[in-house]
């Protein structure tokens, strides 16, 4: 008998396929390792191609897939995003930031590179991405759309500004509520993945009610991705996470079941999905890559 594949098994499936065409595209956008200055690029690719999951790009694909265009019309978005997603992960591991020694199950780059060399690292893959991105793209409007969607997303009102607000609750001594918490995420995460999801739908030409059906559905993924790793945080593996777990509650960080509890947590992670669906009724099969994305983001175990 056949079964069907559960939704879990398509989208690591959907997953798998599309981080290898990414990967494809970001060894040959990339500069070589021994390129000079070598220890800056030797430092990119390792983080670059240290396993993550390339969930953003399979969002920026699948997202120009459902709006009618076709995954290549999107590929240097999704390396761009990737890049600037990887950026963060070296500089949120610094010590001055939440000082992690293991990143995606082996030493974070400035454990391996020193932290002045991690610190360019990251610097130049955030610049790297806006190249990418700037000459990948056929058609210039939706390039400068798309670059003020990312740059919008990832500045100080975006990942910067929740990084801010992260780190000054994680002084004050008073347990975080729940519209803190909200607020950290929105911005500290939720704002790249939105962004992801809009600038797919961009590169695929899409009109406005589209865009911003997208921008809702991303917002709720968004918020429930980092709610399900602040659960992860304290009920995942660090075997399948490949970094240490428990740091959040030890660091005093503003999670949401610091706010909320586990239960609630995971309850409001159901209902942003719920509500991240519901922005997508109407577009049928084509959305059904983006749905499978969006109920991984909630079951993951990694
Ligand atoms: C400018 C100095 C300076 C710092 C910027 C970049 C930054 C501060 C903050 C970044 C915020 C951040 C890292 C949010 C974490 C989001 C998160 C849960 C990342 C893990 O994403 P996954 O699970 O990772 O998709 P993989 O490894 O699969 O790619």
């Amino acid at each position: 008998m056949n079964e069907q594949p559960s939704t879990a098994e398509r989208a690591q499936a959907l997953l798998a396929e599309q981080a290898a065409y990414v990967d494809e595209a970001l060894d040959r956008l990339m500069p070589p390792a021994d390129a000079p200055p070598a220890p800056v690029h030797e430092a990119m690719r390792y983080s670059v191609f240290a396993g993550g999951k390339r969930l953003r790009p399979a969002l920026v694909l699948s997202a120009c897939r459902a709006a009618g265009s076709s995954e290549a019309d999107a590929l240097g978005v999704a390396c761009g995003v990737e890049l600037i997603h990887t950026y963060s992960l070296i500089h949120d591991d610094l010590p001055a930031m939440d000082d992690d020694d293991w990143r995606r199950g082996q030493p974070s780059c400035h454990k391996k590179f020193g932290e002045a060399v991690a610190i360019l690292a990251g610097d130049a893959l955030q610049t790297l991405a806006f190249q990418v991105i700037v000459e990948q793209m056929s058609r210039p409007e939706a390039a400068c759309r798309v670059l003020s969607e990312l740059t919008r997303a990832v500045g100080s009102r975006g990942m910067v500004g929740g990084q801010v607000l992260d780190l000054a609750a994680g002084q004050s001594p008073r347990p975080p509520t729940v519209e803190q918490v909200e607020a950290i995420h929105r911005s500290k995460t939720s704002a790249l993945i939105a962004a992801s999801v809009r600038c797919g739908a961009i590169c695929a030409g899409a009109a406005k009610p589209v865009l911003d059906s997208f921008g809702r559905f991303g917002e709720n993924i968004g918020l429930a991705f980092q709610i399900a790793d602040d659960v992860l945080d304290v009920t995942g593996s660090k075997a399948a996470l490949g970094k240490a777990t428990g740091k959040d509650q030890a660091q005093g960080k503003a999670t949401y079941p610091a706010a909320a509890g586990l239960e609630a947590s995971r309850r409001r992670a159901r209902e942003l999905l719920t509500a991240a669906a519901n922005e997508l009724n109407g577009l049928g099969p084509a959305a059904a890559p983006l749905l499978d994305l969006a109920r991984f983001i909630i079951e993951r175990d990694h």
